[in-house]
Formats: structure tokens, sequence, C-alpha cells
């Protein structure tokens, strides 16, 4: 079972931290670390303090509390879920076996690489976000912004302790690691692609916050299946706060559209760029960017890795346990995206391929992705029809400005069709941002710190956080 939160301590924690005073000291001496990380990387506004949620446990109900904190006081704690002791292995070779509660030695390496991975890009993504308080449209963004910001640092704050608590010198030396990269730099850039572009405006945010932060819902959702029960014990509490995430990118694009479409209706015009929001083509592009960079976040259609970590149990399927198979897929297959090379002409096309189901399950999880991706996109066309418009917003098609697995080696269209690669950086420009559209979509970037407004290109939401009005005073700068 888990202890009750001790909230008395330096770090927070339900994992009983004070039982092992080496451990803690480890992670004490690790906390100042962050911290200077946080002042150098963290948001660069500064701010007295913020309406913020904390964790305080890992209950079903009362599991977080809201008050206003200074940033850099936080308490960024250890919260696993509840353990369940009779739990057992539900995938792979060890199927029907006890969960694990140590790393077995034959697992170490792989254990460690997925957790240093999903721990990378938390601090990553604050860095993408870093400046991005000074252009805030409200309040109530900016605070969601924060909140954010906050939870991703202890999201690291979580894979650090699973470093510390079971990899012993090597975690503890990855731990280091994981403030020492940054995100863009040349030099120790961070680990995945999509943590290396920028966020520089709020529209990048709320596509981030949707398309990004989603594949941190579905990895987490395969760790939270791992047969180390503490990974999943500690992500099944993160999926908890990562919802939050979700539910800023969703609504931050409804409110988005929601402008656009008015502006459109009132002044009967497609280009609302006069008006100061932003029309529906360059949505679909910033959508088309973050959508396709979120998709190589899935690694290759097919890959021996993951063939391996489902085998091992490290690292199972979304809603494993509602799969109905026999949960080993030693002998099964999959159709997974593909180029296809013809043998007689040697022409390449996009089309399908079987493979074995275990080594296509980057595949099976990107197309939970997908499925759950269309759900925005539906959304975001009821906006737009119920405004009475006709322009619709898609997703693109899988092989779409993909730089990682089958497609990486060619371009095609939002459409699927293959293009020789003059051609497609003639095109480049109709289908993804251009200088001109983000330069645009900085200019609309004007901080609105007054509380109770909002800024011209975006809706004010329906609801404010906690049962407060949206003109709450969410955040006090200095
Ligand atoms: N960029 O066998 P392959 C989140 C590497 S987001 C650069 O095809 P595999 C969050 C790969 O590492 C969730 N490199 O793929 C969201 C491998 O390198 P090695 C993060 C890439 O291993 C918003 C090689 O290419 N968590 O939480 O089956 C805000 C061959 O790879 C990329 C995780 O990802 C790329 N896009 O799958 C805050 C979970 N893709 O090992 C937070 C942990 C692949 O040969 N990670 N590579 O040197 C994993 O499960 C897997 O490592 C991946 C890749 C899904 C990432």
């Amino acid at each position: 079972m888990t202890t009750a939160a001790d909230y008395s301590e330096k770090i927070p924690n339900n994992v009983s931290l004070h039982e092992d005073r080496r451990l803690q000291r480890a992670l004490e001496a690790w906390q100042p670390n962050f911290l200077t990380w946080w002042d150098a990387m963290g948001p660069a506004l500064p701010t007295q303090d913020v309406y913020l949620r904390t964790a305080i446990n890992v209950g079903r109900e009362g599991w977080a509390q809201f008050g206003f904190v200074p940033m850099r006081d936080y308490r960024w704690g250890i919260f696993l879920a509840e353990r369940d002791p009779g739990r057992v292995v539900g995938f792979g070779e060890h199927k029907g076996d006890p969960v694990w509660d140590k790393v077995p030695g034959e697992y170490r390496a792989e254990l460690q690489r997925l957790i240093v991975i999903q721990g990378d890009t938390e601090p990553a993504s604050v860095e993408q976000q870093r400046n991005l308080g000074a252009t805030a449209p409200s309040l109530y963004d900016l605070r969601n912004l924060f909140q954010v910001n906050v939870e991703e640092g202890r999201h690291l704050w979580a894979m650090v302790y699973l470093l510390h608590a079971y990899f012993g010198r090597e975690g503890r030396d990855e731990a280091d690691e994981l403030l020492a990269r940054s995100s863009g730099s040349l030099e120790s850039p961070r680990i995945l692609g999509a943590f290396n572009e920028q966020t520089s405006d709020w529209l990048s945010f709320y596509m981030f916050t949707y398309f990004t932060d989603r594949d941190g819902k579905f990895q987490l959702g395969t760790l939270k299946e791992s047969s180390f029960d503490p990974l999943s014990r500690t992500a099944e509490f993160m999926l908890k706060e990562e919802a939050h995430h979700m539910m800023v990118g969703t609504t931050g694009i409804d409110r988005i559209v929601e402008r656009t479409a008015r502006v459109m209706v009132e002044n009967d015009t497609d280009d609302v760029t006069g008006h100061g929001a932003i029309p529906v083509d360059m949505l679909q592009k910033y959508l088309n960017f973050h959508y396709s960079v979120s998709l190589d976040l899935f690694g290759g259609e097919t890959s021996t890795n993951v063939a391996n970590y489902y085998t091992a149990g490290l690292k199972g399927r979304w809603l494993e346990d509602r799969r109905r198979d026999d949960h080993k897929l030693t002998s099964d297959a999959i159709m997974v995206d593909a180029l296809i090379e013809d043998a007689a002409t040697g022409e390449r096309s996009i089309g399908q391929t079987e493979v074995a189901a275990v080594t296509g399950l980057n595949t099976d999880l990107r197309r939970e992705y997908i499925a759950d991706c269309t759900g925005g996109v539906n959304r975001w066309n009821k906006i737009l029809e119920g405004a009475g418009l006709p322009q619709r917003l898609r997703l693109p098609h899988v092989a779409f400005n993909r730089r990682v697995g089958a497609f990486a080696g060619i371009e095609a269209t939002p459409d699927g069709e293959m293009l020789p690669a003059n051609e497609w950086q003639r095109r480049e420009g109709e289908w993804l941002p251009t200088d001109v559209d983000k330069t645009y979509v900085r200019s609309l970037m004007r901080p609105v710190h007054e509380r109770g407004k909002i800024a011209a290109w975006i809706a004010p939401p329906r609801h404010g956080i906690n049962g407060k009005p949206f003109d709450y005073d969410y955040v006090h700068l200095v």
C-alpha cells in the first residue's frame, strides 16, 4: 500500500522517503540543481504568485489543492498511485507472474532508457515554453501555462525518483543529464525531435498541448501497463495531471476557432488577418506541423525495440487489458504503413505491409493516438459548422512531413501523394507554416495581463479554474 503523503518533508512524497536516508539525501542533493535549472530555464516572466493546483495525495478524491503559490516555492513531490498487492504481469513472456518491485538485471538497460526518454521530455517542454508568459492572451491562459509548467516539473521529479531509487550510480548520472541537456541546443539537445522545436507563440502552445502532450498520454498509458510496478504506479498518477494539459490544448484551439469563425461571419470574409484573428488555412498549417512531428514521437512503424519492450513486459499496449487476444502476440501479425517497392519497376509507393504484431506495436499505438486526435478535429469542425461556415480542418496523411520511420526518406502531400523533393520544396509553404505565417501569428502575440481582459485572436473560456470566474486574478505579476 502507499503511505499517506508526507508534506512536512523537504520533498513531499508518499513513498516513505524518510525511511531510506541515502535515497533521501541523494534526492535532496539533486533538488537545488533542479531549482537552479528552473530559475534559468523555467518560466521567464517574473510573478509574485500564481493560483495553482498542487498534487497532495493519490486518492480518487481530493488529490490536489488549489491556492496562490510563488512558483519557485511550488511543492514538487513524488507520488505513486496506490499499490495493488495482487497485480500480475499483464502481457509478454512473463504474463501472469507477480509484477516486479525491483528492476530485473536483464532489463535494466532497457528500463533505464525508457525512463530517461520519458524524463527528458518533461523539462524540455518547460524550456520550450519559457518565454510564452510575456505574450499571454489573458491571466487565465497565463495561469494554465504555469500550471502545465510546474506539473511537467513534477513529472521530471517522478522520473528522477525512479532513476535514483532503482538505478544506482548510473541512474543518478542520468538524472543529472536530464538537467544538462536543453531543448534546441546544438551541443546537447533533448532526445526526441519534437522537444527541440520552438514553441514561440500561443497558437503553437495550444497545438503542442493538444498534439504533443497527447503523445504523453499514450506513452504514459503504455508505461502504466509496465511489469515494473513503481514505473506503472508513477505513470498512473502522472496521467491524472496530464488530463488538464490536454484540456488546455483542446479548449485553447476551440477558442481560437470560435474567434476566427465569429470574425469570418461578422465580416463576411475568409481573410481575417485585417481583423486580428487567425485564418483557418493558417490554423491548418500549424495543425499539420504539430501533428506530424508528434507522429514521429511514436518511433518507427516497425521496431525491434518495441517488440523487445513488449515481450519483456516493460511497455504494454494502450488499454492492454481490454485487448481480446493472448497478450503475448507471438504468432500474430499486423498491417503497418510502409513504403512499398515494386519488385519489377523499383517504383516506390505509400501502402501497407504485414509484419509480426510485436514489431508493429508503435503503429498500433500511433493508430490509437490518431483516433484520439480525430476527436479534436471533429470538435473544431463542429464550431465552424455551427457558425455556418464551409471550411473544415483535418488531419494530414500519416506519411506527411515525417522524419522518423517508414516515410522519413520521402515527401508526401497532406493527401498522401508522394512528391519529388524539388516539388516538396516548392509547395511546402502550402502545408506548413511559412515565415510570413509565423511573423503574422507572432504579431498578434501582445500580452493581455489585465484581469478579465482577453486578446482579440482568441475567445474567452467557458469556465474558469476550480469554479473561479474567467476574470479572477489568477496570476499576481511583480
Ligand atoms: N526523435 O525502434 P524505433 C511526453 C530513436 S511525450 C528522435 O523506431 P522505439 C510529454 C529511438 O529512440 C512521451 N529519435 O523506436 C509530452 C531509437 O534510438 P536508439 C515521451 C527518435 O525505440 C509533452 C531509434 O530512433 N515518452 O511525455 O520503438 C510535454 C529507433 O527507434 C524518435 C516516451 O516516448 C524521435 N521522434 O520508440 C511533456 C516513452 N523516435 O534506442 C511531456 C518512452 C525514435 O536506437 N520512449 N527515435 O538509440 C519510448 O517508448 C520509445 O523510445 C519511443 C521510440 C516511442 C520514443
